[in-house]
């Protein structure tokens, strides 16, 4: 890949460019990864409760139990973002604090935690007394364990339950949340989580994680309905997708290319904006699956109209097909603990090849003309849909200064090129409503624990203090003048 199109380019600048009146700054974080009170006010287990508790799944041997302690610092949390000046607010609700489910595994029977629910309703109030949208996503990965016990994703039983729940948050806090968002990157739940296994629950089984996509589906096009039915005011509705934007190389490179977008991309892209799952998806993981659970109906019930498209951004990806003697690459930004593979039916066909730097703290490459491909791509593809970032930004290793000041320029560097590469999508015409910084606070980042610090204000996790980082004094600048600073 070259360097960014942003550098070095004449016409290039990436200050003083403007963004139009209403266009939404906003920052996120997820509820497993900055609540902690894993074991509060009703709160049942997740698979990540589990899965972070066995041995081997995450660095360090970190949980979630603590985390920034969001759920008793919600206070000091929301005058934060209210220094920051945020205009919205995406955070994620934790199902387990919600519903809590007795039974035998197999047929769990959920119960409503009304003190699960007070805590949205608090901080849903908190975010409008001080002037900043609620946006809230369903389901950011924390799957009660009851369900998972019972088989969760890949079984059509899970599907009943987040229908269920969807319409139990509707009613709570559909009169007041400004916009709803189903999932977050269910490529992520489905086949990190039933594949690869490198997240919760861990599992390693192909055609689960088949069965798994096509439910998320499922969940988000019922939760849609349900929400709608349920809303009493006028939220908005959107789902959240980590697009993958695909380099090709070598011979066969397009095939390569087309394989990963159909697994990545189009498996959702293609059912929840178009209907349909794409042929070529359904052909290339043939071996794996027959793709029965499809049933009469579903594409309808996943095929909803939503307002906007949420679009995480962090890198680009390289891929060739494998010639099937070399020793195969997978550097796709997925590694750690897993064993199995994010690719069914490709994983024996298509390699990942290792990306040149400048690299973030993950190991990601920094590609800021990816965020306006992807923006310009997909609003080509989608014209009358319009797009929100829901995640951008960078984990780096920050040092604390003598003074307590948490210089980052690195990834104030990083948030300055992509939020001009996502200015520069917009002059190309994408309607593009607002971008939500990843994120507020460092947090729990999933299998590398606390090790890997994604926030724009510091948490020191010895005593959860904390400390905007120059990137966040930055971004509070950019939102004050709706322009980038210099
Ligand atoms: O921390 C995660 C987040 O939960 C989902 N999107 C990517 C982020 C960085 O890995």
């Amino acid at each position: 890949m070259t360097e960014p199109t942003t550098q070095g380019n004449p016409d290039y600048r990436d200050s003083g460019l403007v963004f139009p009146p209403g266009f939404t700054f906003g920052s996120a974080t997820a509820s497993y990864q900055v609540e902690g009170a894993f074991d509060e006010d009703g709160r049942g287990p997740s698979t990540w409760d589990t899965f972070s508790k066995t041995p081997g799944k995450v660095w360090n041997g970190d949980t979630g139990d603590v985390a920034c302690d969001h759920y008793h610092r919600v206070d000091a949390d929301l005058d934060l973002m209210k220094d920051l000046g945020l205009d919205a607010y995406r955070f994620s609700i934790a199902w387990p604090r919600i519903q809590s489910f007795d039974g035998a595994a197999g047929s769990p029977t959920a119960v409503v935690n009304q003190k699960g629910i007070d805590f949205y309703s608090r901080l849903v109030d908190g975010l409008l007394e001080r002037g900043i949208k609620p946006v809230a996503t369903l389901y950011h990965w924390d799957l009660p364990q009851a369900l998972e016990d019972a088989g969760g994703w890949p079984v059509r039983a899970t599907v009943d339950a987040f229908e269920e729940y969807a319409s139990i948050m509707g009613a709570a806090l559909g009169d007041r949340v400004h916009t709803w968002t189903t999932l977050n990157e269910p490529w992520c739940s489905a086949y990190l989580g039933y594949g690869q296994g490198g997240h919760a629950p861990g599992r390693h089984e192909p055609a689960a994680a088949l069965a798994a996509v096509h439910h998320l589906n499922l969940a988000h096009g019922r939760a849609v309905s349900a929400l709608r039915a349920t809303s009493a005011g006028s939220p908005e509705y959107s789902v959240t997708l980590n697009f993958h934007v695909l380099r090709g190389a070598g011979d066969g490179a397009a095939d390569a290319v087309r394989r990963i977008d159909a697994l990545a991309n189009r498996a959702f892209t293609g059912p929840m904006l178009k209907g349909e799952y794409p042929a070529d998806l359904l052909e290339d993981t043939a071996s794996v699956t027959d793709w029965s659970f499809v049933q009469d109906g579903d594409l309808a019930a996943i095929h909803q109209p939503i307002d906007v498209l949420g679009v995480n951004y962090y890198s680009t990806a390289t891929v060739r097909l494998w010639d099937g003697v070399s020793p195969k690459q997978m550097n796709d930004g997925h590694k750690g603990a897993a064993g199995g593979t994010a690719w069914p039916g490709s994983d024996r066909v298509v390699e990942f090849v290792e990306q040149p730097g400048p690299y973030t703290a993950m190991g990601w490459n920094i590609a800021p003309e990816g965020l306006e491909e992807l923006l310009v791509s997909l609003s080509e593809q989608f014209p009358e849909q319009p797009l929100m970032i829901t995640e951008n930004g960078a984990a780096f290793d920050d040092v604390v200064a003598e003074d307590g000041s948490v210089p980052d320029p690195e990834r104030l560097d990083y948030l300055r090129r992509h939020f001009t590469a996502a200015h520069r999508a917009m002059a190309r015409g994408v309607d593009l409503r607002g971008y939500f910084v990843w994120s507020l606070l460092d947090n729990f980042e999933w299998g590398y624990g606390y090790a890997k610090r994604f926030g724009i204000v510091r948490v020191d996790f010895d005593t959860l203090e904390r400390t905007v980082k120059n990137s966040g004094r930055w971004y509070a600048e950019l939102v004050r003048e709706r322009a980038i600073p210099d």
